[in-house]
């Protein structure tokens, strides 16, 4: 059995707060400290699932692109049902796909697992009828936001699509501070101090930046998508769905 724990990696004054990083400390608590500050995270999870069922094309590859402890992954998974088809996991921590492989081997569905550890700028999709980004396009570098979503358009078959969820900001100052003080909001009904708070987004500072939902929804249609949906949202956490 994996050990899980709970997050207390914010908990204890830090002299100096390192930049976020998807190491070994963070993949033993992942999944406690997603589900506490990521608001609608435990409702997306399934409803990839649903999205899977409904968009599985058979004799074509699924991914799940940063798929950390593989929550998505085994959403898609049973999301498969019968249609044959195969999944391909991606993440570039190690720390996150050791654990992953483990959540793999415990879960009771036959259908195919390939995970990589590999850096998602650099692999190729083919043959892809679902592509999940569940809150990790965040990440990366902005210039490498619309090569990653060329390729992945690129590779989806007509009709495939992508599930995009992301933090965002809003231009509108008001809506901004409204839905971050709720996202703060959040955290502190989940458990966690106003400590714990600031220095997690002192870290996080130069390594998640969110942009804005009108951004993101132009960027899927350059990138050759035709038409994209918003079709969820949690003050600032929003999930798309772009169709090829
Ligand atoms: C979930 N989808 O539970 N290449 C590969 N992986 C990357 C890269 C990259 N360039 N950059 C970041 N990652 C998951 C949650 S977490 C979101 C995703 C969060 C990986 C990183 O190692 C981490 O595991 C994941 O993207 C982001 O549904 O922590 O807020």
């Amino acid at each position: 059995m994996v050990d899980q724990k709970p997050d207390n990696i914010y908990a204890s004054p830090l002299d100096r707060v390192a930049d976020f990083a998807f190491d070994d400390a963070v993949a033993r608590v992942f999944p406690d400290m997603i589900q506490r500050s990521v608001p609608g995270y435990t409702t997306i999870i399934p409803m990839i699932g649903l999205i899977t069922e409904r968009y599985v094309q058979a004799g074509t590859n699924c991914y799940d692109l940063g798929c950390s402890l593989g929550a998505a992954t085994l959403a898609m998974r049973h999301g498969l049902k019968d249609t044959p088809s195969k999944l391909i996991a991606v993440d570039n921590s190690e720390s996150m796909v050791k654990r992953c492989e483990h959540y793999i081997e415990l879960d009771n569905s036959p259908a195919p697992i390939e995970l990589r550890c590999a850096d998602i700028r650099d692999i190729e999709i083919e043959n892809a009828s679902v592509v999940t980004l569940n809150f990790t396009l965040q990440f990366l570098q902005q210039e490498d936001r619309l090569n990653l979503l060329k390729n992945i358009s690129k590779g989806l078959k007509p009709g495939g699509v992508l599930i995009l969820s992301e933090k965002v900001h809003f231009e509108s100052p008001e809506e901004q501070q409204t839905l971050e003080a709720l996202h703060y909001d959040f955290k502190k009904a989940n458990g966690y101090s106003e400590l714990e708070i600031s220095q997690k987004r002192s870290a996080l500072e130069q390594v998640l930046i969110p942009e804005t939902i009108d951004d993101h929804k132009q960027r899927l249609l350059d990138s050759g998508f035709s038409e994209v949906q918003l079709w969820y949202q949690c003050f600032n956490f929003v999930s798309f769905l772009a169709i090829k």
